[in-house]
C-alpha cells in the first residue's frame, strides 16, 4: 500500500471561516510541515491576494534552498491568468480544479459537460506548456455522474494531468463508496494517481480517506486540525494515527503533531476542542475509576496506542468517578503515603462533593491533611 499525505492548511485551511495567516505564518506553517515530512504542501492560491502571492514565493525560495523539502503546490481556477501566476512562481505542481458536477456546472460556470470538457483540455494543457506538473482536481465530483466523471478524468490525463483528484466538496461519501469508487476508476482510467479531498460535513472525511486508499488513491488530502470551508476536511493528526493503527504506515513523525497542531491553532485563532482525537488536551487522559486501574495495570486496556508514539503523555483526572487505585497512585506521585482506612475517608470525602470538576494535587493534599490530622509534605517536582 502506497499513501502519502498533502497537506493543504494553507489553502483550504485559511478557507476556515475567520482565519488569515500573515506572510511570516505561513511560512513557518510550510517549514513545520516539511519537518513533520508531509509529501505534498498545498500552499494556497496565489491570485486570490498579493500576500498569499508572497508567502508561496517565499515558500518555494525555501525549497529551492533546500529548507523545504516536500514538494509545493499552488492552487488555481481553470482559467488563464491563474495558470500563469502559478507557473510564474515555478511551484512544483499546479492544481487546477473545476466544478463538474451538473450542480456545479448550473450553478457557477453556466457551462454544458461537453464544454466544461473543453475548457479543461485547454487549460490543462496550458499548464502543461508552461512545464508544470498538474494535478485535475474534479470538485464536487461524488455529486457528478459518473461516467461523466470518467471522460472528465480522461480528458484532463490526456491533456498532460499526472494526478487527479477527486473532490468530495460537500462530504457526501461514504467508506464502502468511497472505496468502491476509488477501485472502479483506478482499474478503468490507469496511468494516473488519485487524490482524496475529503469534507467532513457528516464526520466521516477520515474513514472515506482510508477507504479511498485501500480503494487505490495514493494521496490524501489533509488540514491541521481539520481546517477548511464549513466543518474543514480530514484532519492531518487523526487520518495519520489511523494510517500507522490500520496500515502500520508513517506518513509523517507522529511525534511531532502537536507542536504543528499547537502552532495552527495559535496562528488560525480556531481552538481544537479538549476532545479532539491524538492532539486534544484529552486525547490521552483517563477519569472513571475503572479505566484508570486498566491503565495502571498495563495502558493497552484504554489505549489504542500508546500516546509517547504521537509526542504525548498519558494522565488521570480525580473525581467523583476516582477508585482507590488511582487515588494511591496519585498520593504515591506525590511522595506521601497513606494508610488504607486514610485513603478510603479521602475518596469518600471526594464522592460527596459531586460537582468538583476537577481535584488538584493542592486539593488531595488538603483533603488528605483533614483526614490524618498531618501537615503533609508532598515530594518537590523533579
Ligand atoms: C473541494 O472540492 O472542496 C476542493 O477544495 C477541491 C479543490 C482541490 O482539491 O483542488
Amino acid at each position: 500500500m502506497k499513501v502519502g499525505i498533502l497537506d493543504s492548511t494553507l489553502r483550504e485551511g485559511e478557507q476556515t471561516p475567520g482565519v488569515v495567516f500573515t506572510t511570516e505564518q505561513r511560512v513557518e506553517i510550510a517549514k513545520a510541515l516539511s519537518d513533520l515530512g508531509v509529501a505534498m504542501i498545498e500552499a494556497g492560491h496565489p491570485a486570490v491576494s498579493p500576500d498569499i502571492y508572497e508567502g508561496i514565493k517565499r515558500i518555494i525560495k525555501l525549497k529551492k534552498e533546500g529548507e523545504i523539502r516536500s514538494e509545493i503546490l499552488g492552487h488555481s481556477r481553470a482559467v488563464k491568468k491563474d495558470i500563469e501566476t502559478v507557473a510564474e512562481l515555478e511551484a512544483d505542481r499546479i492544481a487546477i480544479f473545476y466544478g463538474i458536477s451538473d450542480i456545479h456546472l448550473k450553478a457557477k460556470t453556466r457551462n454544458t459537460r461537453e464544454e466544461a470538457l473543453q475548457i479543461i483540455a485547454e487549460m490543462v494543457s496550458y499548464a502543461k506548456s508552461h512545464g508544470l506538473k498538474i494535478r485535475f482536481t474534479a470538485e464536487d465530483a461524488t455529486r457528478a455522474d459518473l461516467q461523466y466523471l470518467v471522460e472528465v478524468i480522461k480528458t484532463a490525463k490526456n491533456a498532460g494531468a499526472d494526478r487527479i483528484g477527486i473532490a468530495d466538496t460537500v462530504g457526501i461519501l461514504y467508506p464502502t463508496k468511497a472505496r468502491e469508487l476509488f477501485s472502479y476508476l483506478t482499474k478503468e482510467i490507469p496511468g494516473v494517481e488519485y487524490d482524496i479531498h475529503a469534507h467532513n460535513d457528516l464526520g466521516l472525511a477520515v474513514a472515506n480517506s482510508l477507504a479511498a486508499v485501500e480503494g487505490g488513491a495514493t494521496i490524501i488530502h489533509t488540514t491541521v486540525n481539520g481546517l477548511g470551508e464549513r466543518v474543514g476536511i480530514t484532519p492531518l493528526q487523526t487520518v495519520a494515527a489511523a494510517i500507522k493503527y490500520h496500515f502500520n504506515i508513517d506518513v509523517v513523525k507522529l511525534e511531532l503533531l502537536p507542536k504543528i497542531s499547537s502552532m495552527v491553532e495559535k496562528y488560525s485563532g480556531i481552538p481544537t476542542p479538549p476532545n479532539f482525537p491524538i492532539t486534544g488536551d484529552y486525547a490521552f487522559i483517563h477519569k472513571a475509576g475503572i479505566h484508570v486501574q486498566g491503565i495502571l495495570n498495563d495502558p493497552r486496556s484504554y489505549e489504542f496506542m500508546p500516546p509517547e508514539t504521537f509526542g504525548r503523555t498519558r494522565d488521570y483526572v480525580i473525581d467523583k468517578y476516582t477508585g482507590k487505585h488511582a487515588l494511591k497512585d496519585r498520593f504515591e506521585r506525590l511522595g506521601v503515603n497513606l494508610k488504607e482506612e486514610e485513603l478510603e475517608q479521602v475518596l469518600a470525602k471526594i464522592k460527596s462533593n459531586p460537582s468538583v470538576r476537577f481535584y488538584r494535587d493542592v486539593d488531595l493534599l488538603e483533603i488528605a491533611e483533614d483526614v490524618t490530622g498531618k501537615i503533609l509534605k508532598p515530594r518537590p517536582p523533579e
